[in-house]
């Protein structure tokens, strides 16, 4: 049976995969993000399949709330959110990161997320049925330098999640944090402002994940029994290992 779909940063990435294979699979997608010539293009591309663009910045607390206040009819029982906007800036260490871009990251990866899990939840409750992903990220759990608040920030998602799936017991609503680690999307070209060499440096000599490897897993999961919830998910490429722990002499 067909489901509604809302999924924030289908613009690229996760986001945008996720759209493409729920959408081909025969669900229909409210596809979400800043850029509309962007969403114009996932439209064009999945001419042939149920998917609603809508353009708003998640951290507009207004625009999240309007937004999903008016989706229309045929949108409004969302089965399922994909809360996959987000970004890392900077990979400056404490002292030298910029307090604009922790307070960017804060606003969308922390506040955006609650925005919109908040306007969706009353939905999810009154028909008793919903899944919600939250992109968390290995560097909620793993610290590395200059990780600072973007891993603070994917830290406080995984236990929002946690707490959140707490408080929705006798629901049937499902919550899983999926935590991938190296992945090839726009992330790093946002993280480093456009600097498409620093970011290529990043995946250099080693095989990372791609989009498709984590939205294949979230229709894998989206597709598990309802009496099926997964907690989280740590998702790396192969070639990627823990650090150890540093002793400084
Ligand atoms: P991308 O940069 O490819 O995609 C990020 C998406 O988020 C874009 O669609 C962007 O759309 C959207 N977005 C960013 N800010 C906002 C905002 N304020 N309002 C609405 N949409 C916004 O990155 P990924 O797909 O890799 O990242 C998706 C999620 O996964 C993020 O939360 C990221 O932190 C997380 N993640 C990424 C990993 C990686 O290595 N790639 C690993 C672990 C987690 P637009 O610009 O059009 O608004
Ligand atoms: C993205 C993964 O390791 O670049 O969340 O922070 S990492």
């Amino acid at each position: 049976m067909s489901r509604t779909v809302l999924i924030t940063g289908a613009t690229s990435g996760f986001g945008k995969e996720c759209a493409k294979i729920f959408a081909k699979n025969g669900d229909k997608v409210i596809a979400t993000g800043r850029r509309s010539e962007k969403l114009k293009e996932l439209k064009d591309e999945l001419k042939d399949f149920d998917l609603l663009t809508l353009c708003f910045d998640v951290s507009d607390k207004e625009a999240v709330l309007e937004n999903i206040a008016f989706l229309p009819s045929e949108y409004k029982d969302i089965d399922i959110l994909i809360n996959s906007a987000g970004l890392a800036l900077g990979i400056g260490l404490s002292p030298e990161a910029l307090i604009d871009d922790w307070e960017q990251m804060i606003d969308t990866n922390i506040k955006g997320l609650l925005y919109i899990t908040k306007a969706v939840l009353p939905i999810m409750i009154e028909r008793k049925t919903g899944y919600i992903f939250n992109l968390g990220s290995i560097a909620g759990r793993w610290p590395y330098q200059g990780g600072n608040v973007y891993g603070a920030t994917k830290a406080f998602v995984e236990q929002f999640s946690y707490n959140l799936r707490t408080d929705l017991r006798g629901t049937n609503i499902r919550v899983s944090n999926i935590e991938p680690g190296s992945a090839r999307t726009e992330f790093s070209d946002v993280r480093f402002k456009g600097d498409k060499d620093k970011a290529d440096k990043v995946y250099e000599g080693y095989k990372p994940l791609v989009a498709v490897d984590i939205a294949n897993l979230i229709f894998t999961l989206a597709n598990l029994p309802s009496h099926v919830n997964v907690n989280s998910l740590e998702v790396m490429p192969t070639a990627q290992t823990w650090a150890g722990l540093h002793i400084e002499k």
